[in-house]
């Protein structure tokens, strides 16, 4: 465990990062918080030089190499209503998209619901869980790989491949940290509204043809937008249909 003050990498946050712990290794970022949850302060941010399970949606696996992926969770000590707490996946993806266009000076797509995408390859995946009342943000930065393993060598990019600009991890974070505890705090006082209008400014699935697999569930539409409460807009057949949670794949 490293002690390393953010404000030295671009940190102007209250208090989100304010706490910080850097692990050299970890299962996951999101466990650790959990684990410890009683012994850590609203805005601890806890990053991993490398996340032996990093982990997805459903058990599935978030992939990182060691050193040149930024993966950190957040932890959220909010008496924020239920409802609003569904959002926060958005303002965290938001806060990925503004850090991604003032760092590297270009825009992403936000793929609803927690994927940032740019040039049809995903460079962010977001995990928020809830535990105790607590949320926990999970945030997976593809920053400076240049090569990913074979499962997703197809359908992943990093920041660098895309840009050619490499950057300090560290600088990505606390520049992402800096724009998540602006949109919380948007969410918190002005509620979803200019979130989703910032999300939907470069929604990658606007306009698709879709399948959605949301749990049992498989149903295919096109895609007309997201609502008030974070809920995709489906067009099936002419009927709108709005979907809370699931996996979208776009039909080709
Ligand atoms: C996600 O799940 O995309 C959420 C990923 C959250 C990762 C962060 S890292 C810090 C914190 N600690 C954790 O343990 N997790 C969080 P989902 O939508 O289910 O997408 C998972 C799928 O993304 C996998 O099945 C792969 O297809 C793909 N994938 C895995 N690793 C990837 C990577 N590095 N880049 C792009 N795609 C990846």
């Amino acid at each position: 465990m490293s002690k390393i003050n953010l404000d030295d990498y671009g940190l102007s946050t209250d208090f989100i990062g304010k706490n910080f712990i850097l692990l050299d290794e970890v299962n996951s970022t999101n466990t650790y918080i959990i684990d410890n949850l009683d012994s850590l302060v609203n805005g601890c941010t806890v990053a991993a030089k490398y996340q032996n399970s990093g982990k997805g949606r459903l058990d599935r696996k978030w992939y990182t190499e060691k050193d040149n992926a930024l993966t950190f969770s957040v932890l959220l000590k909010t008496s924020m209503s239920t409802e609003k707490k569904l959002l926060i996946v958005f303002a965290a993806a938001c806060a990925v998209k503004l850090m991604i266009k003032k760092l590297y000076n270009i825009t992403p797509h936000v793929k609803w619901p927690n994927d940032i995408y740019i040039e049809n390859k995903k460079v962010c995946g977001i995990l928020c869980e809830n535990k105790n009342d607590n949320i926990i943000i999970g945030i997976g930065i593809n920053v400076n790989q240049d090569s990913f393993a074979e499962e997703i060598k197809d359908i992943a990019s990093s920041l660098w491949l895309i840009t050619g600009i490499k950057k300090d991890i560290l600088e990505v974070l606390s520049i992402t940290l800096n724009f998540l505890e602006s949109t919380i705090k948007t969410l918190e006082k002005e509620g979803f509204y200019p979130i989703k209008e910032e999300i939907l400014k470069n929604f990658y699935l606007q306009g698709k043809n879709v399948q959605v697999q949301s749990g049992k569930k498989k149903l295919e539409g096109k895609v007309k937008g997201m609502d008030d409460n974070g809920y995709l807009i489906l067009d099936i057949k002419g009927k709108e249909k709005k979907i809370n949670s699931g996996d979208v794949h776009i039909c080709f």
